[in-house]
């Protein structure tokens, strides 16, 4: 039988070699993100989590607009802010939005345009129960576990808009909010909104290239 301080040790450094990724300062932990493979090929990864100020926390989304935004569970969303805004935001980590087939395939599990209608299958849950699709406010990131895509990302379908695209034209926000019942397809994108929109219901989450 293994001593049980070998194994303690063994852990501490298990942890240590994760953390040692990208640790944040103030809560010392890592933000959460997956890395897919792109239409081109190309590795990229997409946060797991709707993008939450460095101060949110699970009552309060933060007022904190100059640090770099988290991607973790728990956490009020951070909306209200243009499509410019929040590309800047993700630029204060050195990460940018995600581009449509990034998020889109993120979303639906499939690279290409095949895939899941919404990011937890293809029938409509009529419930709004899987994801916060039918009520009146945003709820704390991941707070929906059914409402995880084939990729392991939270909250695609619903909870808040997604602001995404890295051009002003190609700038969209995506996948349905909170008041959504009908409208959170993975590709379901917020008709008459412009870029400059500063919306309760419009958030963002960031990608990277790898
Ligand atoms: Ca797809
Ligand atoms: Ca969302």
């Amino acid at each position: 039988m293994v001593p049980p301080k070998v194994l303690g040790a063994g852990l501490a450094l298990t942890l240590l070699g994760v953390a040692a990724c990208g640790e944040d300062p103030q809560l010392g932990l890592d933000d959460k993100e997956v890395c897919l493979t792109r239409r081109d090929g190309v590795r990229y990864c997409i946060e797991l989590f709707e993008a939450s100020r460095a101060d949110a926390n699970s009552q309060s989304a933060g007022v904190d607009d100059t640090t770099a935004p988290r991607s973790l569970s728990g956490r009020m969303p951070w909306t209200g802010l243009t499509w410019a805004a929040a590309r800047a935001a993700c630029e204060l980590k050195g990460k940018r939005l995600c581009d449509f087939d990034e998020w889109i395939d993120a979303c639906d599990g499939e690279v290409g345009d095949g895939g899941l209608t919404y990011t937890y299958g293809d029938t409509r849950d009529e419930s709004n129960a899987t994801c916060n699709t039918g009520s009146g406010a945003a709820e704390p990131t991941g707070s929906r576990e059914a409402c995880e895509s084939p990729t392991t990302t939270m909250d695609q379908s619903g909870n808040v808009w997604e602001w995404s695209g890295n051009t002003m034209g190609a700038a969209s926000a995506r996948g349905g909010g909170f008041r959504s019942t009908q409208t959170h397809q993975c590709a379901s994108t917020l008709m008459d909104i412009s870029p400059t929109t500063e919306s309760p219901e419009v958030g963002f989450r960031c990608c990277r290239d790898t």
